[in-house]
């Protein structure tokens, strides 16, 4: 078996990835690349790598014999706003320079990731279909969206074996995430545990799409087990979890810590998430390969608490 590659394997997603990679498939299997150094030893092997580099991501492919690609570097939806230009750059030449290698065989399979920002303010907001209106108002989104076209058009055009979730805010206590709009669900967590008064940058009110970061990493690598013929969507699938306001999560934790307490500014991040889906509808996901998630608002609060105070008292 050639090797599995990460890129970006070093933010909030990649950690964890590279940590389930690695308990699958062995250390020696993994590569794990980032245009940043790790903060602590790895348990694969790790190399430097600027994602739109294109003659520095043919030397390792050549050179670490790989053959599967998860390729996780984007800049996110706050963060984009700030630098259009850029975000795009980062967003669709790393992509193109992957969905080369696979039109060019040099690659057997590609998981890029989509998001729920491929949607946008005229979508329906409740049970969004697979299907829809997809009219993003974000940079980030329409990246997405762009990303999600050019993955159909090489499946179809190149038979490149391309598979993509469309993640909706995703949440853990293993590592921190790197500037979206959905991050407020993963820092409460951490101002709660430390004892310490929470700001939102978000409404008390606003519904959105959330997911437990364990159900993803499973959810991912079923995807990208699933026999290719089970793939039947080649854009990216929606992929549901849990939907919750900032208001129901606090109260959910207040059942654990319950002299935790939240206050809300919301600050330009809110007109990003109003023009999102509050829930998602995954049929698909879950009739084509087998998708269903494990954990409710209750259940990852429990964890999340857990994992995070161990954190706090070592
Ligand atoms: P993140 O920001 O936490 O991590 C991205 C990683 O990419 C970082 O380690 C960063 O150092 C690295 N990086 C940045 N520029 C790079 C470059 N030029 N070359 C190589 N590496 C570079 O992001 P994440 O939350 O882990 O998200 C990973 C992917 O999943 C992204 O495509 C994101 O859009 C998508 N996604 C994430 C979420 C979520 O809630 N985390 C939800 C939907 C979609
Ligand atoms: C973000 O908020 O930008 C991400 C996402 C939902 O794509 N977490």
């Amino acid at each position: 078996m050639g090797k599995i590659m990460v890129v970006g394997a070093l933010g909030q997603i990649g950690t964890e990835l590279v940590e389930a990679l690695v308990e699958k498939y062995g250390s020696e299997n993994i590569l794990a690349t980032d245009i940043r150094h790790p903060s602590q030893v790895l348990e694969c092997s790790f190399e430097i790598l600027d994602a739109t580099d294109s003659s520095r991501i043919d030397d390792l492919i050549a050179n670490y014999d790989v053959e599967v690609v998860y390729h996780l570097a984007a800049t996110l939806s706050a963060k984009a706003e700030s630098n259009p230009l850029g975000s795009w750059d980062l967003n669709m030449k790393s992509l193109m320079i992957f969905l080369e290698l696979g039109r060019e065989k040099r690659i057997k399979k590609f998981f890029w990731p989509s998001s729920i920002a491929v949607f946008g303010p005229s979508t329906p907001k409740n049970n969004t279909p697979q299907r829809t209106v997809s009219e993003p108002n974000t940079v980030y989104g329409i990246s997405k969206l762009a990303g999600e076209r050019w993955c159909e058009y090489y499946s179809e055009k190149y038979d490149v074996d391309v598979r993509s979730l469309r993640y909706p805010g995703l949440i853990g206590y293993k590592s921190l995430p790197g500037g979206g709009t959905t991050d407020y669900a993963v820092d409460i967590f951490h101002k709660a545990v430390s004892g310490e008064e929470f700001n939102c940058f978000l409404k008390e009110d606003c519904m959105l799409p959330m997911m437990y970061m364990k159900d993803a990493i499973r959810g991912t690598l079923q995807l990208m087990d699933a026999d290719s013929s089970s793939i039947r969507i080649r854009s990216s699938y929606n992929f549901s979890g849990i939907s919750f306001t900032p208001s129901q999560l606090a109260d959910e934790i207040k059942k654990i810590i319950p002299g935790f307490t939240i206050n809300y500014q919301p600050d330009s991040r809110q007109q990003i998430a109003d023009s999102w889906p509050s829930s998602i509808y995954d049929e698909e996901a879950r009739s084509h390969w087998g998708w269903k998630r494990e954990y409710d608002i209750e259940t990852m609060c429990k964890e999340m608490i857990f994992q995070l105070s161990q954190k706090v008292e070592s």
